[in-house]
């Protein structure tokens, strides 16, 4: 029988100011996502979008927090379809809009497992709070949020906190950290690989001990991949581009080592902005990388 794999779209631009990132799932559509993994094998439902609100005066009425109210319901909704999708036994691909969207992804991933282990690939480490935040973008907050830190509106998603404990999180391509998060990080312990251990080690190294670390005490693994973590040259179409990250091979030998892990059990691609973009790069860059960890092979 063929494994059964949902799409969501969370046209979500709520978590930045950035306008252009709610086109984020379409324009992975466009670079032929449903076809990429029906070819791999999979039995892939379109769920279609989440709807998101759209508001103007809202915008900057809580600076420290932008949005918050249209981005939690938006949350709440994914986290439902997240939960459901996961209980029919299929395996949820969440397509974004900004990095916030994680909020109601992990809020629905992980009323499903008793330890869901995160692997948050990405430039940043999204581990801000209201009060250590520097822009009041919550795009800047998901994993603090799924940690059990920050504001209640976003800790609270989906009726229970926290979604994941820190020793079961690896952050993999961190170039771009704030104080606070740095403060988060090592007051928790939280297990990071910046470029410079990624340079060092190698992907093959920092993936191997990434496995290792998640794979005896995780019932389940989300993969939330920003493709900011990229390098701008690989990945140019994001709103908050670190030059100095890891290359589109380097990726792709992450995503091919998750699947021979078999470890992952949901996954989003967040960040893509096709107004920022050439052409629809990033798009593309990012549904090959998901050809990778679901199998595909070069040879
Ligand atoms: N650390 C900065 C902030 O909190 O605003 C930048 C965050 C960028 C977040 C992008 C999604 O990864
Ligand atoms: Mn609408
Ligand atoms: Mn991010
Ligand atoms: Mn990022």
């Amino acid at each position: 029988m063929r494994k059964k794999l949902s799409i969501i779209g969370m046209p979500m631009d709520l978590g930045q100011m950035r306008r252009g990132v709610d086109m984020g799932p379409s324009a992975m559509r466009y670079a032929d996502a449903v076809k990429r993994l029906e070819s791999i094998g999979y039995e892939v439902e379109d769920m279609g979008d989440i709807h998101v609100d759209h508001i103007d005066e809202e915008r900057n009425v809580q600076p420290s927090l932008r949005n918050l109210k249209a981005i939690t319901k938006a949350a709440s909704r994914l986290a439902g379809c997240v939960d459901s999708i996961i209980k029919k036994g299929s395996f949820p691909l969440v397509l974004g809009g900004d990095h916030s969207i994680a909020i109601g992804t992990l809020a629905g991933a992980a009323q499903n497992y008793d330890n869901l282990g995160v692997i948050w690939y990405d430039a940043h480490g999204d581990l801000n709070t209201d009060e250590t935040s520097p822009t009041g973008n919550i795009h800047g907050m998901p994993l603090a949020a799924s940690l059990g830190f920050g504001h209640s509106q976003l800790t609270g998603v989906g009726g229970f906190h926290p979604k994941v404990k820190p020793e079961n999180v690896v952050i993999i391509g961190a170039r771009d950290l704030d104080q606070g998060e740095r403060d988060l990080i090592k007051e928790h312990s939280i297990k990071v690989y910046t470029m410079h251990e990624i340079d060092r080690l190698g992907m093959t190294k920092v993936m191997e001990e990434t496995i290792d670390y998640l794979k005896g005490k995780t019932d389940g693994v989300h993969l939330s991949l920003d493709l900011d973590g990229l390098d701008p040259h690989d990945a140019p179409g994001v709103g908050t581009p670190v030059l100095g990250g890891i290359s589109y091979r380097e990726s792709h030998l992450a995503m091919e080592m998750l699947a021979e892990s078999e470890i992952i059990t949901s996954a989003e691609f967040v960040e893509v902005n096709p107004i920022l973009d050439e052409k629809n790069k990033t798009a593309e860059v990012a549904v090959a990388l998901m050809g990778s960890l679901f199998g595909e092979k070069l040879l």
